[in-house]
């Protein structure tokens, strides 16, 4: 409200607003300022997590619970500037999951969608609708909405990876559904690898024709890192860095040639060492996993540093500056993909 009123007015005022207040109607022109900003104003703070400390957490939680008690046995990593929402930017969700040899993380399907990115171990798996990705590290996979997904470990490590899922964004449409298999394990009706043949290389099925198994809208979820890391070096042979991003590549839906997932874009970058990135805002709030290197992400001027493994969230809107102190390669996923549907996402590139 910027018009200065007369004291009787502000006192008369105050009480038509208590007298409304009971009947659940207010002002508008009291909080209009709070809800209409004239550019994004997140609570979400930058916040880095370092890996060896949320590991050994995780480990020790390993100890006293078992995958199959806790579900899904994985530490939240909850943005400070949202207490108790358990979302790491407004509209997404991270945590790492950890699954111990011989434990079983029973099957279920959601609404929401799903990305895991491997932190560390090999060879336990997820499997999505009956079949399964065996996942080594730097890896992604997805689990769309409503696809059964449960995870196995019949390695000899310990496994953990992050989740990165969009429970925000579904928690606000209020559209969340769940259930679970009454097996703890889907069966294994589709081979191994199936999906990556039909879908991973350029190609799908004749539409209509019998070997068009997987749902049309979402069929590929398994991206491996020796394949994505390749086509990164590959971009440094042959052009220079994008002064914003570096060499960056989308992961992308072979269905659509868009964003992996309807509310989730994800992409890496490669940094070359003593890279400065010119610097940028969004509104997409992103999360980064540092997948080797070091550097710097300098944002609205201050100074974190990064090492492998690190998780970094830098939410909505924030000037983001990145040096590379050695090669940087870098995984991030944000809602751009729902912000550029609903006609919302826009950048600064300064
Ligand atoms: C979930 O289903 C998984 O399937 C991981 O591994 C993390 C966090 C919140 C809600 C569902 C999984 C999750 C989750």
């Amino acid at each position: 409200m910027s018009a200065v009123l007369s004291n009787d007015a502000t006192t008369q005022l105050k009480a038509l607003y208590a007298e409304m207040q009971p009947r659940s109607l207010y002002p508008l022109w009291e909080v209009l300022g709070a809800l209409v900003t004239p550019q994004p104003r997140s609570p979400a703070q930058v916040h880095r997590w370092r890996y060896a400390e949320a590991r050994d957490y995780l480990l020790r939680a390993g100890d006293l619970i078992s995958a199959a008690q806790a579900e899904r046995r994985v530490l939240i990593m909850e943005n400070p500037g949202l207490p108790g929402s358990s979302c790491a930017t407004s509209s997404l969700y991270a945590g790492l999951q950890l699954i111990l040899p011989g434990e079983i993380a029973p099957c279920h399907r959601h609404a929401q969608c799903a990305l895991r990115f491997v932190m560390e171990g090999e060879g336990a798996f997820t499997a999505v609708d009956g079949e399964k990705a065996i996942m080594r590290p730097f890896d992604l996979v997805l689990t769309p909405g409503w696809q059964w997904h449960d995870h196995g470990n019949t390695s000899t490590q310990p496994m953990i990876w992050l989740d990165g899922l969009d429970i925000p964004t579904v928690l606000h449409f209020d559209a969340s559904f769940a259930e679970h298999l009454p097996e703890s394990a889907h069966p294994e009706t589709v081979p191994f690898g199936d999906t990556s043949a039909r879908y991973g290389r350029n190609m799908r099925p004749m539409r209509g024709t019998a070997t068009d198994r997987r749902p049309h809208s979402q069929p590929l979820f398994h991206y491996p890192y020796p394949e994505w890391r390749d086509s990164l070096a590959a971009l440094t042979r042959s052009g220079d860095p994008d002064p914003h991003f570096g060499h960056a590549l989308e992961f992308t839906n072979p269905a659509d040639g868009g964003a992996v997932m309807p509310t989730i874009s994800a992409h890496v970058r490669l940094l070359p060492s003593g890279f400065v990135s010119r610097p940028r805002a969004s509104t997409d709030g992103t999360v980064f996993v540092v997948v080797e290197g070091r550097g710097v992400a300098r944002v609205d001027g201050k100074d974190i540093a990064l090492e492998a493994k690190d998780t970094l969230v830098v939410p909505s809107w924030r000037t983001l500056v990145l040096e590379a102190e050695s090669d940087l390669v870098l995984f991030g996923y944000s809602d751009r993909t729902a912000q550029e549907k609903l006609g919302l996402f826009r950048e600064h590139r300064g």
